[in-house]
């Protein structure tokens, strides 16, 4: 009875140390302090054609044992969209101790505040490590180590834009966990954006190809006059019919095919000619009649009721295409100055040459 008495006591005694062990094992791994990562993105390619895909690797280097991560990676919407199918891939690590996938729906609730959502697209791509031979998976490299690569596409309207690929630092979505032993699942311990320095590198890749342009059609009298940097042409005769005597005026250098879309009273101030490529728009101007202010493509008594309410400031013209039409004398407004002009236009008395309108 004695010696069972003891072995009891002892079998306690171990029982007792080994929950001692396992609830100061379980306070977690202690941080070296120095935890580091850098990812980097890059791209298969510098430049690429309208259309193509692009393949992107996300490489990561780190100095303590990641045993997951959670990047939003944002992407220039002028230049890349999503693909129908991104085609994410785990590599190394990635791909052999642990679960990688990627969240594409409603991509917009990644974007951190400070970015304009509707100027960027964003996937959400995280990796979870799984556990194997009683190890946790893991990524430890400070080499750096490709970790994943999915594929982008460049959009047909990119040609001579540069689009970035990057992670937003200003994102609150990061895992920071590590694990000081990955033998020994206890010893998981979490990171912060304070405690673990993260370096994200971007990468940047152009669209080349063939640009287009509106220009004048040197083939009539007294071509249209494009006004580039501000994508306006002007420089039309009054009364503009139709797509057709537009034409006579502007051609398109390229394969791109002129499109017109009028105002609602006609081919007058506010028409937008679009250059388009495959049916798609990769380039739009504004046509300018100068004096019309009501879109009908004629300088008269129509346009006035409008140059009476800005002038007695009734109504605020705020149209930067109507100012633009409406300024006879160059002062960025259209005003009582121009006034009188109007009226000699209406009285037939001048003519306002389209060409040289100050
Ligand atoms: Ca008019």
């Amino acid at each position: 009875m004695k010696i069972s008495k003891r072995i009891l006591a002892i079998l306690l005694a171990v029982t007792l140390a080994c929950s001692l062990f396992a609830i100061s094992a379980s306070a977690a791994g202690t941080p070296t302090g120095t935890e580091a990562m850098t990812v980097t993105i890059t791209t298969d390619n510098e430049t690429y054609e309208a259309e193509s895909a692009v393949q992107v690797r996300v490489t990561i280097a780190s100095n303590y044992n990641v045993p997951s991560f959670r990047f939003p990676i944002m992407f220039d919407s002028s230049v890349y969209e999503l693909p129908t199918i991104i085609g994410l891939v785990g590599q190394n690590t990635c791909a052999t101790s642990g679960t990688l996938n990627s969240n594409t729906i409603d991509t917009a609730q990644f974007i951190p505040e400070a970015y304009d959502p509707s100027a960027f697209g964003c996937i959400l791509v995280q990796w979870t490590a799984s556990v194997s031979n009683g190890e946790v998976g893991h990524i430890n490299n400070e080499a750096g180590e490709l970790a994943f690569t999915f594929e982008l596409k460049t959009k047909s309207s990119a040609v001579g834009k540069t689009g970035t690929i990057f992670i937003p630092e200003e994102s609150d979505l990061f895992y920071y966990q590590a694990i000081e032993n990955p033998a020994d699942a206890t010893t998981f311990y979490y990171l912060d954006s304070t405690t673990c320095a993260m370096t994200f590198v971007p990468a940047n890749a152009m669209v080349v190809g063939e640009q287009v342009s509106l220009v004048p059609n040197e083939d009539y009298g007294t071509p249209a006059i494009i006004d580039e940097e501000n994508r306006r042409i002007y420089g039309f005769g009054l009364g503009l019919s139709g797509p057709s005597e537009i034409k006579e005026y502007v051609k398109a250098t390229g394969d791109a095919v002129i499109r017109t879309t009028p105002t609602d009273l006609g081919f007058g101030t506010g028409t937008v000619i679009s250059l388009n490529i495959d049916a798609v728009p990769v380039k739009s101007y504004t046509l300018i009649i100068f004096g019309d202010i009501n879109g009908d493509a004629y300088t008269d008594g129509y346009d006035l009721p409008f140059v009476v309410s800005y002038v007695s400031a009734s109504e605020v013209c705020t149209d930067p295409t109507i100012i633009y039409a409406g300024d006879l004398t160059n002062d960025g407004m259209v005003d009582g100055l121009d006034f009188p002009i109007y009226l000699s236009v209406v009285g037939a008395s001048t003519v306002i040459d389209q060409r040289n309108p100050y």
